[in-house]
This record gives structure tokens, C-alpha cells and sequence, in this order.
């Protein structure tokens, strides 16, 4: 426990800061190896964020900072200072990492031991070089990695160039992110990244820069610009895509204040976003996924004994939260499933469950050859929903309280799948998003093979394969199988 301390000055010349936003913090960032220019750099970084930093070594400082100095030097250094006080006590010795992720936090993380130089703590460390598959689908990526900030950064950057309709660019730095999430340990030095898949050299770049200073200005920038922030509101919309949000930025719409004057241009999907966005846009949780589930699995067993649902989408792949929940439904037995989700529908609505769907019908003809050309949307029969789903009595939740308290309007996707193509949907549904587009370019490149959610086709001998799970597609394409908790690419 850090002593408690007068409220700490801002000595000069660090005075530039116009707010201390934490008063029971006061830095003092140790200069031996860190250099003068590198410390007036940290110093104007910390003063931006609103932390304190003192110039002085003096009683004030609750937290000093060192970098690439070892526990020994830093006691030897603080021995070298006049004692603190009666009733004080020494400040925290700290390492480089506890400034960084304080920066990055926009707030002084908790000291933890890791941080502290007083302990010298073994670290796993990544070996170097390290080697790494090239593509998503040929090795695990959990759920939890070791490279968060990192892959958080450039997944932002991945996202703004899809708002500004830049592919390639978007793909490169999920493919970077995907990377850095299959690590098996953190990334400390920017050497690490030496011979690994698809990290250029704009995502080196900005992993540099978060190693040396908690936080990324090209990052930062993005997230902090009108364009992203509008464009991130407007795709929250169910129904609304990077292409109309674009438009409407564009046309000069910031706000959902400025949809709802548009209201009478949009679909009846974009009208029902709109209405519900306060709960659309909060997180499903995975005890709501679960009551949905009971209450699907309820009305399909009436409409059709023996026919089935599955949890699909990130809940599958053991997310804790989603933006939706995606379903899968089939029968045992081929053909069965025709005509099943009208049923379905028709019940769930009986129980005022369902506050808006959109039923897409499957295209008429033989769905298995109207199958993989390569695109990654399927002809399933489908329906895009938004359901009541009653709140339990006592449920409190964080955040904005609901204009509804007793339910909440939840997105759910409900796919009718005929039994033969089910191991491919599954797959296809269970994502990740990025996981799925590694393993269609790495079916299509690699093995000359086209797969999608209805397939998996050979062009040359324009043969389908048949598999009765998920395993039978990663052997057919030669891959090792990958449970879904491993595909979080
Ligand atoms: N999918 C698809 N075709 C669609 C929609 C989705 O093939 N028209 C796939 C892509 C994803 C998976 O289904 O891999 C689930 O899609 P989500 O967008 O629901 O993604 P997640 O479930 O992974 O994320 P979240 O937790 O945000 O819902
Ligand atoms: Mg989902």
C-alpha cells in the first residue's frame, strides 16, 4: 500500500499540465537510462493525460518510473536519496511497463508485482525468432491471448480503412492482429516481430510505438476523428452498412439524432435498429444466449420433433458477450427441415417474442449446386430477428438504465440448414469473421478448392465433398482441426 500524501504540486517545468486528474499520483520518472529528450517526451504524454509528474526527486512522489534498469540499480538509486519522512514511506520503484499501460489506460493502472522493480520477477519471453503459420486456419487462436492492447490498436485501423472502403488495407492489419493474438506470450521488444506472417510495416510501426509509449498517435487520432465515431455509430445500426453509413456521413449526418429526421428514407430492418439501438448496441450476454436458446429449442421441437439447434457465431467459440446470437437449425433427415422456420417464426411471435424479422427465403433449385463460388454470403432460408427477451425479476445491469426494464430487445439470426451441408454451416457460422476468410483463401490458394457455408468444391473434377462434421473439412483440406474456442482469429 502506498502511503497517503499531500496532494501533489506539478513542479516546473512540468507546470504545463492544466489538470491533475489524479491527485493520490505523483510521478517521478528516473533519468539514468532513460535519457533527457526520451524523459521530456514521457513527461509531456503523462501531463496530456492528466497525470502529475515532478521534475524533483522530493516526499510528493508516490511513483517512480525506471526504464531498463534492474531491480538491484534501482534500490542502489533509491538508497542515494535522503530518506522520506517519519511516518512515509519509500515510493514505489517501478518499471517502464506500469507508466505504459497507465498511458495506454488513460489512468494509473494498479500496481502489480510484475511492476515493481523491488521484485525481480522471472518472464516468460518469447523466443527469437519464433516461427508462425501463415495463415489464420493453421494454427489456435484463443479467446484470451497475450497481445490485447496490441491487437485492439490495429484492429482499430483495420476498422477505419473498412469505413473508408479500403480492403486491403483492412486486411492486412487483421491479418497483423491475428498474429500477435496467436503469440504464446506477450511482446516486449519490436525484434520479437522479426520473420513472423504479415506484420508490415505500418503495423510494426504502431506496435512500437505502444511499447515505448503505452500509446499509438496514429491510434489515437482515428478514434478520437468525427469520420470514425460516426461511421462506428451508424454500423452499430442493425441493417446499416459501411456503404450507407458513408452515405449519410457523407450527406452530413453525425448523430442518431440526424437518422431519426432521415427516418422515413430507411428500410424497415433500419427502422427497427433505430428504435431498439439503445439495446441493440449494449452487449448480449451469455445467460441471454442461453434463455434464447431454451426458447428456440422450444418452439423448433413443436414445429418439427427431432430437429435440432445449435449455438453458432462468437458464444461458440466461448465469447462471454456477442452483438447478436446466431442459431443453426436441422433435421436428421434431408429435406425435413423445408417449411420449418415459418413455423417457428409463427410460434415464437404467438409468445410476443419477436419484435421485428425479415424472412429470406432460399432461392429456388438445388441449393448444393447454387453452392461455393468462392462468396462468402450463403442462400440459406434465414430470418434476421430482433426478440423480446423478458428480463429475469431482479436483473441489474450496468450502464444506461433501459427504457423497458422488465425485457430487452436482443439481435438474433435463426439459419435453416438442410443435414448434408450442417458441418459446413456450422463452420461457417462459428467464425471468427477473419478465421473464416483465412480458411476459404487458404482453401481456395493452397488447394485449389472453393468453400463456403453450403460446401467445400473441387473446380477441376467439379466434385462436392460430403463430410458429417466439422473434422471432415479440416482433413479434407489437410488442416489439423481446430476446436472452436482455437478459431478466435
Ligand atoms: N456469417 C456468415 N454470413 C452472414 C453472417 C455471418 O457467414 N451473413 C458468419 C460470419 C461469422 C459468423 O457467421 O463468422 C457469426 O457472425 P457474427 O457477425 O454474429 O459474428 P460473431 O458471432 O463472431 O461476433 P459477435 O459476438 O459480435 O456476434
Ligand atoms: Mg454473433
Amino acid at each position: 500500500m502506498l502511503p497517503r500524501r499531500r496532494q501533489a504540486r506539478v513542479g516546473t517545468p512540468c507546470a504545463v499540465s492544466s489538470v491533475v486528474r489524479f491527485p493520490g499520483v505523483a510521478i517521478y520518472l528516473a533519468e539514468p537510462r532513460m535519457g533527457r529528450s526520451r524523459r521530456a517526451f514521457l513527461t509531456r504524454l503523462a501531463l496530456s493525460k492528466g497525470f502529475c509528474v515532478l521534475d524533483a526527486y522530493s516526499s510528493e512522489v508516490t511513483h517512480v518510473v525506471m526504464e531498463q534498469t534492474s531491480a538491484e540499480e534501482a534500490v542502489r538509486w533509491q538508497d542515494s536519496r535522503p530518506a522520506p519522512p517519519p511516518g512515509c514511506t519509500r515510493p514505489a520503484l517501478l518499471d517502464i511497463s506500469w507508466f505504459t499501460e497507465s498511458m495506454a489506460a488513460g489512468q494509473p493502472v494498479p500496481v502489480e508485482r510484475r511492476h515493481c522493480l523491488q521484485v525481480a520477477v522471472p518472464r516468460e519471453v518469447l523466443p527469437n525468432p519464433i516461427w508462425m503459420p501463415l495463415y489464420a486456419c493453421q494454427r489456435p487462436t484463443p479467446l484470451t491471448h497475450h497481445n490485447t492492447r496490441l491487437s485492439e490498436a490495429l484492429e482499430v485501423l483495420a476498422e477505419a480503412a473498412g469505413f473508408d472502403g479500403s480492403e486491403g488495407r483492412l486486411l492486412s492489419f487483421c491479418r497483423a492482429a491475428s498474429t500477435l493474438k496467436a503469440l504464446p506470450c506477450p511482446v516486449t521488444a519490436l525484434s520479437q516481430l522479426q520473420g513472423l506472417p504479415h506484420l508490415g510495416e505500418h503495423s510494426c510501426r504502431v506496435v512500437q510505438e505502444l511499447l515505448e509509449h503505452g500509446v499509438c498517435e496514429e491510434v489515437e487520432r482515428v478514434q478520437r476523428s468525427e469520420r470514425y465515431q460516426s461511421m462506428k455509430l451508424f454500423t452499430r445500426i442493425f441493417g446499416v452498412g459501411v456503404r450507407t453509413a458513408d452515405q449519410w456521413y457523407r450527406e452530413g449526418l453525425r448523430t442518431l439524432d440526424d437518422v431519426w429526421t432521415q427516418v422515413q428514407r430507411l428500410t424497415q430492418q433500419q427502422k427497427a435498429g433505430l428504435q431498439h439501438y439503445q439495446d441493440l448496441s449494449a452487449p448480449v450476454q451469455r445467460p441471454d444466449a442461453e434463455a434464447l436458446r431454451q426458447v428456440v429449442a422450444e418452439a423448433v421441437g413443436r414445429a418439427l420433433p427431432r430437429a435440432t439447434v445449435t449455438l453458432a457465431g462468437g458464444f461458440r467459440r466461448g465469447k462471454l458477450q456477442g452483438h447478436d446470437v446466431d442459431f443453426l437449425i436441422t433435421h436428421p433427415e434431408e429435406g425435413q427441415e423445408a417449411g420449418l422456420l415459418p413455423r417457428v417464426m409463427g410460434y415464437l411471435e404467438q409468445q410476443g417474442l419477436v419484435l421485428y424479422q425479415q424472412h429470406q427465403r432460399r432461392p429456388s433449385g438445388d441449393p448444393v449446386h447454387q453452392a461455393p463460388k468462392g462468396r462468402s454470403m450463403d442462400t440459406f432460408e434465414r430470418s434476421f430477428c430482433i426478440f423480446r427477451l423478458p428480463r429475469p425479476p431482479r436483473a441489474t445491469e450496468e450502464g444506461t438504465p433501459s427504457p423497458h426494464p422488465s425485457w430487452k430487445a436482443v439481435r438474433v439470426d435463426l439459419v435453416v440448414t438442410p443435414i448434408s451441408q450442417f458441418p459446413f454451416a456450422l463452420l461457417g457460422w462459428t467464425g471468427s469473421k477473419h478465421f473464416e476468410r483465412e480458411l476459404r483463401r487458404f482453401s481456395r490458394k493452397e488447394r485449389g478448392l472453393w468453400l463456403n457455408s453450403h460446401g467445400l468444391f473441387d473446380p477441376e473434377q467439379e466434385t462436392f465433398f460430403q463430410a458429417a462434421a466439422e473434422e471432415d473439412v479440416f482433413k479434407h483440406l489437410g488442416l489439423a482441426y481446430l476446436p472452436p474456442e482455437q478459431r478466435n482469429a
